[in-house]
């Protein structure tokens, strides 16, 4: 029997969209709110129940919107409230949902707040942000590294102190120990959803709170030290998620997911607790940083093509560890992976298709609540970068000053290698909706060249296509919407030694479902499925062989 409280995100399949690369409606080469509400009719074709839209506040978009000038308004370049209304509107009569990314670790420098925090230390807002002196020496009060390269703390003359931003220096944190923050953010999340939106995804929700001391962090790359073990899931983390769940969340029906770096099993047990006292589940990372550490030195840039061992170490402990515990999250990539299919899969002509719906088949099967990233149904791929005008991306541009210019630790080439590997900018070529000029996406100039698989790979096409990766993934999710087991079964791993085959099974009640995928393009010798009896709910390949699994072949057996 079902040992999980039912919910209705727990049986959803959630689809990201990444606003300025998806559709744009007016020509300006932008994705925007009108662009999404005419492709509704597509998401609800593939059979999503669940949108999480990345931020559409106001923004200067020095992070493509992940830095908020006013939460309470729309970004220019995306449209207009009546904008945002008629999308919400429109997806909630097909019956979707609408998650909003919820971004208050930081703000961006142009906010009220921060324009007033830095006129004075006695300023209302001062406290609004995290402020500190420098060292005697008049450095920055210690050596943490930002996220996006280069010193955390940024020197405001204005001001008279350094300021702390994780991610850019258009970022400032927010002071989360100030009571004042958390209310006025607890305020502006009830004022969404009172406007009927369904949840938030939670930007970097586990760096919230800060070790108090700031300590200099270990040095890794010989120039600044870490800082995730004085920002990842720190003193007060869950008590400001206590109260945000106090005063907003437990007052609506909503889906919460945060992004947590830097988490456990266990710590996600305590962010996304059957109590339901925070947050419903939780995106971790290990999956998506077992690639990088080829050269530590360039922390996620050393990357190597995921090691199956451990990949299936990892994602089977997070099946297991989780188990009547918390509720878990399930994705391949968002906006800040590069693409499935060239990372996890192979995106060479002869084996994208396969491998991506192997990809789709060995993620959607397991337990948690699955994420699809815009073009993922697609088995869209990353793009070669060739030159230092191909990529957007401030964590590409930041890594490329601090690596290649300023300190000469990688060249130019080696580093566009790098990002065409695991660069963000990867995720963000514009939605390949059809084989017109860039691809459907806008008829005036992307902000960002269109990947020029565009005419093989896009939407049109694979709608119309039953073998395409778009039809199997919607095979995917009705299959979940059908079979309990698949969305609340518990998972027991199988074939745990082996080489090249991911294999599990899920139980619930006298219900096996089986589940194999071969993840290389040999075959390779197995006999799982001989003796198996049931019924094959889904496969990538329409005939089998006894004994063995064909390249990049994934099976799906029921028995009832
Ligand atoms: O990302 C937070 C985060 O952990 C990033 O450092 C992420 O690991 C990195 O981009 C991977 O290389 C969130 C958003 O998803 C990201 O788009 C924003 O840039 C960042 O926060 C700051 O808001
Ligand atoms: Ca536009």
């Amino acid at each position: 029997m079902i040992k999980e409280k039912k919910n209705w995100w727990k049986e959803s399949v959630v689809y990201q969209i990444y606003p300025r690369s998806f559709a744009d409606s007016n020509g300006d080469g932008i994705g925007d709110l009108n662009g999404i509400t005419e492709h509704l009719d597509y998401l609800k074709k593939l059979g999503i129940d669940v949108i999480w839209l990345s931020p559409v506040y106001q923004s200067p978009n020095d992070d493509n919107g992940y830095d908020i000038s006013d939460y309470r308004a729309i970004m220019t370049e995306f449209g207009t409230m009546a904008d945002f209304d008629r999308m919400l509107e429109k997806a909630h009569s097909l019956g979707i949902k609408i998650v909003m990314d919820l971004v208050v670790n930081h703000t961006s420098d142009e906010h009220a707040w921060f324009l007033e925090s830095r006129k004075s230390k006695d300023n209302p807002y001062r406290d609004y942000y995290i402020w500190k002196d420098g060292k005697p020496d008049g450095s920055a009060p210690n050596n943490w590294q930002s996220f996006f390269s280069g010193s955390a703390w940024q020197y405001d003359e204005t001001a008279g102190q350094y300021y702390l931003h994780c991610f850019t220096k258009k970022q400032p944190d927010l002071n989360w120990e100030n009571e004042k923050v958390r209310n006025e953010v607890f305020d502006m999340m009830t004022w969404w959803c009172e406007k009927g939106i369904d949840g938030f995804r939670m930007d970097v929700i586990s760096a919230l709170s800060k070790d108090p001391a700031y300590p200099d962090g270990p040095v890794r790359d010989g120039l600044y030290g870490d800082l995730t073990p004085f920002v990842l899931n720190g003193p007060h983390i869950h008590e400001y998620l206590q109260e945000m769940n106090e005063k907003v969340l437990s007052r609506y029906d909503l889906m919460t997911v945060g992004e947590t770096p830097g988490v456990s099993p266990a710590e996600a047990a305590r962010y996304a607790n059957s109590d339901g006292t925070e947050l419903n589940m939780v995106f971790h990372f290990e999956h998506v940083n077992e690639d990088s550490v080829s050269t530590p030195v360039l922390g996620k840039w050393g990357y190597d093509h995921p090691d199956l061992k451990k990949l299936r170490v990892i994602l089977n402990k997070w099946q297991i560890e989780l188990e009547g515990k918390a509720w878990g999250s399930l994705y391949w990539d968002n906006h800040d992976q590069p693409r499935a299919v060239s990372r996890f899969g192979n995106d060479a002509p002869a084996y994208r298709v396969r491998s991506a719906k192997m990809l789709g088949t060995l993620l959607h099967m397991m337990k948690g609540t699955p994420y699809i990233y815009q073009g993922e149904e697609l088995g869209m791929t990353n793009i070669t970068f060739t030159d230092t005008s191909d990529f957007r991306d401030v964590e590409e541009i930041n890594a490329y000053k601090q690596y290649v210019v300023d300190n000469h630790m990688i060249s130019a080439e080696e580093m566009l290698k790098c990002f065409s590997a695991v660069g963000r900018d990867n995720a963000r070529t514009p939605m390949q909706w059809d084989d017109s000029e860039n691809a459907g996406f806008s008829f005036g100039t992307p902000w960002i060249p269109v990947n020029p698989n565009y005419r093989e790979i896009n939407a049109k096409a694979a709608v119309s296509d039953p073998d395409s990766v778009f039809c199997y993934y919607q095979k995917l999710i009705s299959l979940r919407h059908e079979n309990p087991v698949i969305v609340y079964g518990e998972f027991r791993p199988l074939l745990e030694d082996s080489d090249t085959i991911y294999a599990y099974e899920r139980v619930l009640d006298q219900e096996t479902l089986t589940v194999a995928c071969n993840w290389t393009e040999k075959e390779v010798p197995c006999t799982l499925f001989d003796a198996l009896s049931g019924t094959e709910l889904i496969s990538n390949y329409s005939t089998h062989k006894a004994g063995v699994l064909q390249p990049y072949e994934a099976r799906v057996i029921l028995k009832k």
